[in-house]
This record gives structure tokens, C-alpha cells and sequence, in this order.
């Protein structure tokens, strides 16, 4: 627990990594140490989000992440004197570490928003669409014997210009037919579109 602030309450001396630290500071618990800069304004607990210390005192502290979300990507730093069990990682860079969908390299697409919102699923930045492809299908005017312009162009969205943006649903277009006397046939599906 993070004693607190702007409460006196005691002096204690306390080892920081091996450095001997006097000053004035609250109650702390067992496990706490001043923080970083060792200038004995404030205590943090073991694995508290925002803090570069924890764990108990040692000469030579290892930096991890916390990964709350458990995929291997950590974002808050800490400083720990003992590999850790569990909650930890040694990479971080998790732009979202509620929702184990999303990490650094994340190579799949998704078409519902990470648990922060966005669709930045690998953490470069950005949301990029799975597909920006759009394609459509017109008769060439023979109704006779007609020939489907465009047809070469399946499996895109169903559109002459735009694709769909993250998370929005549209026509996706499977084929096209040529029929005569009506024109051109299509097949088509409804999707989501996907973005990591
Ligand atoms: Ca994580
Ligand atoms: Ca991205």
C-alpha cells in the first residue's frame, strides 16, 4: 500500500539496492522502497504501475514490465531483485495491456476494437486495414452476349472507391457473372472489416 503523502509519520532509513538511504517518509510496507531517484520523497510497492522499484532490497536490480493481460508485452516498468513467477515481462512496448490481443508484431486482424479502443493491434502506431482492395462488375453494353468489365477483380469490398473503415461492415464481392439479357450477376457476402 502506498503511504499517504504529505503525511510525516516516521524516519527510517531503508537499503535501496544496496545504497543506504536516510530521510524522512510515512509508514512504508514491508517490500517498499523510496523511489528511483532514491530522494526520499515517496515509497512504491513491489510491482505498483508507474514505478521503477520494488521487491526488496539488492545490489543489482533487474528491469521488468508488468503484463497484466498475460501476453508477453509488459508497459509499466519495475526494478525487481528476483525473476519473477508471473505478471511480468522482459519485453515491453504493450500499448494496451488489458486486452492480449494487442502487442508489439501482433500479426492477426481483428474486426472488434481493442479493450482501450482502436484498432492498433501490433503497436506500431497505426490502424491498418486488412484490405483496401474495391472492385465492381458492369456490363459492357452487349446484353446479347454480355462481358462483365471488371470481373478479374474478386474477393475486394463491393465498392467503385471506398473500403470500408475498422469495424464497419459492407459488401464484400465473391464473383461476377455475365448473364445475358440481364447483365452482370454477383455474388457477395457481408463482412466486417479487420485491423491490427
Ligand atoms: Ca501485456
Ligand atoms: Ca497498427
Amino acid at each position: 500500500m502506498r503511504p499517504t503523502l504529505g503525511i510525516v509519520v516516521g524516519v527510517v532509513t531503508l537499503s535501496a539496492c544496496g545504497t543506504s538511504v536516510p530521510g524522512t517518509y510515512g509508514t512504508p510496507d514491508a517490500g517498499d522502497l523510496p523511489d528511483a531517484a532514491s530522494d526520499a520523497s515517496s515509497f512504491s510497492d513491489a510491482g505498483e504501475a508507474g514505478t521503477t522499484e520494488g521487491g526488496s532490497s539488492c545490489a543489482s536490480p533487474q528491469t521488468w514490465y508488468i503484463d497484466a493481460d498475460g501476453d508477453g508485452y509488459g508497459a509499466a516498468a519495475v526494478q525487481l531483485c528476483a525473476t519473477p513467477t508471473s505478471g511480468y515481462a522482459s519485453k515491453n512496448g504493450d500499448c494496451d495491456d488489458t486486452d492480449a490481443r494487442a502487442y508489439p508484431g501482433q500479426p492477426a486482424y481483428f474486426d472488434t476494437p481493442r479493450k482501450s479502443g482502436g484498432f492498433d493491434f501490433d503497436c506500431n502506431g497505426d490502424e491498418q486495414e486488412e484490405s483496401t482492395l474495391t472492385g465492381a462488375c458492369h456490363p459492357d453494353g452487349n446484353m446479347a452476349n454480355p462481358q462483365c468489365i471488371g470481373a478479374g477483380n474478386m474477393n475486394v469490398w463491393y465498392s467503385e472507391t471506398v473500403a470500408p473503415a475498422c469495424g464497419e461492415t459492407a459488401g464484400w464481392l465473391i464473383s461476377c457473372t455475365a448473364r445475358p439479357a440481364i447483365g452482370c450477376g454477383i455474388i457477395s457476402e457481408t463482412r466486417t472489416q479487420k485491423c491490427k
